[in-house]
């Protein structure tokens, strides 16, 4: 952007682009797939040196797919699902990013996308009816359209400790782990954070590290992954019926990913039976547990029932009664921080070398040159790990100079929290969709199945505007306005709202406290956008830029 003034974009760029698509995770590789088969001109830029968004950074040890393999992979080639062999259960993260990068190979999708380039600005020229894009290499180009396939966990987040820059040792955050690896071997060690990140590479750091703490603020509830090499016969029952599966997990999921469902409610269940499903359910393994009973995440006697349970495995397994009480999350219900699921996470207390710190009695105040001071203890450390989390949904978007129409601003639309229509498109910024955006279902389903929902959906509009000739697309305030307030209120039904979570943007101070994701399910979400569709694209409105005003998209 040299001699650009600030605040502007100098586009001196040739003809422009059909499309931009912001990221070459699995959703910008869908998309980008999706738009050639159109015939459009497409560039994808991306942050990373390939593809695979979130599974290209995430490369700590431990890190692996919540959701089973056979699950967590595209369905729109039926070559692809059944020529792709997983070897696990639950992928590991090298696995995953060998899946990311053998579909833009299978695609040929790599000559489309500019890798190591970060889209710095994007701002929409009223006159001209398109986008300008600017990158972090001087690199200017203008669009018609803009698919934001930024992702909902991508912008990581290390907090504001004093001392950051006085720390000697070496600092490591899970969300951006280096690609060679690393040799904790005899160190100290501390990790930050007892989330899924922390949760996952906790048991894996003790087993190398000399001495390992960890500093946790809040203990959540983890669930064994169970995790397995895996079962050909349970691979084959997938492939031979994939089209039927998928269509389950589409039509009768409240998730995208097909659960053993449960038709009773846990507070009516005998005290034994319940226990013997949570048993049962908690051997079996991952987050199916919480589907034990179908009202968990919408009564909180029923969700106490489930909590008990897990306290009292926890009880089970950590041999020391002051740790154990501990790692027990007594702060919010079950499932209403994203659940973990682990390996051996608690049993790790039990070795010699791990010691659990507890900053809610004495917290950090600051890093100094040899390790980590709390409010009572120094502790000398050669490596930190930050395993705390993101600016999740709305920061990787919000670090982008976005203006839409006059000038103005994502971030002064999204101020008091994101809004958008069905989580596809904001009120002021035409041609600019999102994909998996704040107000879908997004991280409350299985990604990739959401993420095929929302290229399928935008493909089908961009042809539909093809065919009414017309080249501009915007959500309306009003509708805009009703789905903000149908978001909230079906939240507002469910025990989610009840945590601090990232779902409420509550781990990043300042952040509107707005519960983020659509939580009203797959089917009725997926209806509503197909509705909408159906019946004229409701809600948006279609027009023609005036500058251009025979030409199709
Ligand atoms: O991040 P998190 P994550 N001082 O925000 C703590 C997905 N994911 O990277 O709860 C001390 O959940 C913070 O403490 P508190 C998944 O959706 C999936 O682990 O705020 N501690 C918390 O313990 C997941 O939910 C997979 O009190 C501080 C932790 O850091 C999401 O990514 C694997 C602190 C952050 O937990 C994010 O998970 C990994 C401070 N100043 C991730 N600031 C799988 O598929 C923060 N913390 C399995």
């Amino acid at each position: 952007m040299a001699g650009a003034p600030e605040g502007t974009i100098d586009n001196r760029s040739s003809a422009p682009l059909d499309v931009v698509v912001v990221g070459a995770g699995f959703a910008g590789l869908y998309m980008l797939e999706r738009l050639r088969q159109l015939g459009l001109s497409t560039r994808v830029f991306e942050k990373g040196g390939d593809v695979g968004g979130v599974w290209y950074w995430n490369r700590y040890p431990g890190a692996r797919c919540d959701v089973e393999s056979m699950q967590y992979s595209f369905s729109f080639s039926e070559d692809l699902q059944q020529q792709w062999r997983w070897n696990e259960r639950f992928a590991p993260q090298p696995e995953i990013l060998a899946y990311a990068q053998h579909v833009a190979d299978r695609f040929d999708l790599r000559r489309d996308i500019a890798f190591n380039t970060t889209v710095t600005a994007v701002h929409f020229d009223e006159s001209a009816g398109l986008w300008n894009i600017a990158t972090d290499r001087g690199e200017t180009v203008s669009s018609r359209f803009c698919i934001m396939a930024t992702g909902c966990l991508s912008e990581t987040r290390t907090p504001d400790i004093a001392g950051l820059d006085v720390f000697e040792g070496k600092a490591y955050h899970t969300g951006n782990w280096p690609h060679e690896g690393v040799d904790f071997t005899g160190q100290r060690v501390g990790v930050i954070g007892t989330g899924s990140s922390g949760i996952q590479c906790i048991p894996m750091v003790a087993q190398q590290a000399g001495k390992l703490f960890v500093f946790q603020r809040t203990p959540n509830f983890s669930i064994p992954a169970r995790n397995a090499p895996m079962d050909e016969t349970y691979e084959r029952q997938w492939k031979d019926n994939y089209p039927e599966l998928r269509r389950q997990a589409r039509e009768d999921s409240t998730s995208g990913t097909i659960y053993e469902k449960s038709s009773r409610k846990g507070h009516e269940a005998e005290p034994l039976e319940r226990q013997r499903e949570y048993e049962r359910r908690w051997q079996r393994g991952g987050v199916n547990f919480m589907h034990s009973f179908n009202d968990l995440m919408l009564d909180k006697r029923s969700n106490d029932t489930a909590a008990d349970f897990v306290r009292a495995r926890i009880r089970a397994t950590v041999r020391d009664p002051v740790v154990a009480e501990m790692l027990s999350p007594k702060d919010h219900p079950i499932g209403s921080k994203r659940i973990c699921i682990d390996t051996d996470y608690h049993a790790t207390f039990n070795r010699d070398n791990v010691t659990l710190v507890d900053l809610r009695k004495a917290p950090i105040e600051r890093l100094i040159a040899t390790g980590l001071q709390t409010a009572d203890t120094e502790y000398e450390l050669d490596s930190i790990v930050f395993a705390t989390g993101y600016d999740a949904m709305t920061g990787a978007l919000l670090r982008m100079d976005i203006q839409g129409r006059d000038g103005e601003t994502l971030a002064h639309a999204w101020e008091s929290g994101p809004r958008t229509y069905l989580g596809l498109m904001t009120a002021g910024f035409p041609n600019l969709f999102t994909i998996t955006g704040p107000g879908s279902p997004s991280v409350l389903a299985s990604m990739i199945f959401a993420i095929e929902q929302h290229v399928d959906w935008i493909v089908d509009c961009l042809q539909a505007m093809q065919q009414r000739g017309t080249n501009l697309i915007e959500a309306e305030t009003d509708a805009q306005d009703r789905w903000v307030a149908h978001v909230n209120e079906v939240a507002d039904r469910t025990l989610f709202p009840l945590a601090n979570s990232w779902y409420v943007g509550a781990n990043i101070p300042g952040k509107p406290r707005v519960f983020m994701p659509y939580v009203g399910g797959v089917v009725p979400y997926r209806q509503k956008c197909d509705e909408v569709a159906a019946n004229g694209y409701e809600g948006f409105r279609m027009s023609t830029a005036p500058s251009q005003p025979g030409r199709r998209i």
